[in-house]
């Protein structure tokens, strides 16, 4: 029973495995160019440039003892070095209401991941709320409106070219009034290189926690992990101006490297919460640190 379940939550991950490649590579002779080789294949599974060095020089080391290694020991090496590079979550007290505030570049999916959280806390019997604050496309507004509908849970919103912070008092004022346990703020797609539309973030904020003191309780930050290593200046710069509680890392199932989700999480020392798995409100799972690496490094 409970294999099933680790297998159906595993089966995401199952794809970025390298522990083929790893074993092919191993079954070479031991010299200079296999160590090459296996930065390169550290590095092209989107690890960065720091730990596809560390590992690499870690292995060697460890050859150079003992060249018999045989490669289960050698993954088993390489699961406690990547292990290592886990980032803790950030302890999150969940209040009433809960104010989450989602943050990333246009396209990442911050709308559909919403819809998604929406879906996920509705089913634990959550009174959900949202807040339409892009208010600069007309068919943002929409596009979270429809999903409203289809999860059925309430959206405030307003015209479009409203002050986004606006729309966040009237939402958190309904939030209030309407006991509700979770709110959920859409924000723009900041270019996250225009300091004054990052700016605008920053007064959301100042004005949510005047409506709900010391909201939003949680920003998470989307990130499309499909868009490999730019992914991660993004999320440097959005941390800079707004710290990050937690990542939820969308589109895993277009994706065909799962390193990002180490270089992301050293990048700004927060962990991936939740990942998303399709285009669906049910596409969506808690991430696990350890059954992440487990598959990573799997000869399966
Ligand atoms: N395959 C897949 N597509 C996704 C996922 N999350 C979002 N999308 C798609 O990505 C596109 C942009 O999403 P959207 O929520 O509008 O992004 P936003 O601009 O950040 O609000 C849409 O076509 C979504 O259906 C995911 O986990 N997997
Ligand atoms: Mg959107």
């Amino acid at each position: 029973m409970f294999k099933f379940i680790k297998r159906k939550i595993t089966s995401i991950f199952s794809k970025f495995s390298i522990g083929k490649k790893l074993k092919n590579l191993f079954s070479r002779k031991i010299d200079d160019s296999l160590f090459e080789d296996l930065e390169k294949l550290f590095y092209e599974s989107d690890l960065g440039v720091r730990l596809s060095v560390d590992l690499t020089e870690k292995i060697k080391a460890i050859l150079k003892k003992d060249p018999d290694l045989k490669i289960d020991e050698i993954l088993n090496i390489l699961k406690n070095e990547l292990k290592k590079e886990k980032v803790e979550f950030k302890d999150v007290e969940m209040k009433k209401p809960h104010v989450i505030m989602i943050v990333g570049v246009n396209g990442g999916g911050k709308t559909t991941s919403i819809a998604k959280l929406a879906h996920y806390y509705k089913k634990q019997n959550k009174k959900v709320l949202l807040i339409a604050a892009d208010t600069f496309r007309a068919a943002a507004v929409d596009q979270l409106s429809n999903w409203a509908k289809k999860v059925d849970v309430d959206i405030i919103k307003s015209q479009i070219g409203a002050d986004p912070s606006a729309v966040v008092f009237d939402g958190l004022k309904a939030a209030l009034s309407r006991d509700i346990d979770i709110v959920l703020i859409d924000t723009a797609g900041r270019l996250h290189t225009k300091t004054d539309l990052m700016q605008e973030l920053e007064k959301i904020k100042k004005v949510s926690s005047k409506v709900v003191e010391n909201s939003p309780h949680e920003t998470i930050l989307i990130v499309d992990a499909t868009t490999g290593q730019n992914a991660i200046d993004q999320a440097r710069i959005f941390n800079s101006y707004t710290p990050i509680t937690s990542i939820f890392l969308t589109k895993l199932d277009g994706s065909a490297k799962g390193g990002i989700v180490l270089s992301i999480q050293k990048q700004i020392n927060a962990s991936v919460k939740w990942i998303g798995t399709g285009e669906k409100m049910e596409d969506i799972s808690k991430f696990s640190f350890d059954i992440f690496i487990d598959d990573l490094l799997s000869l399966e």
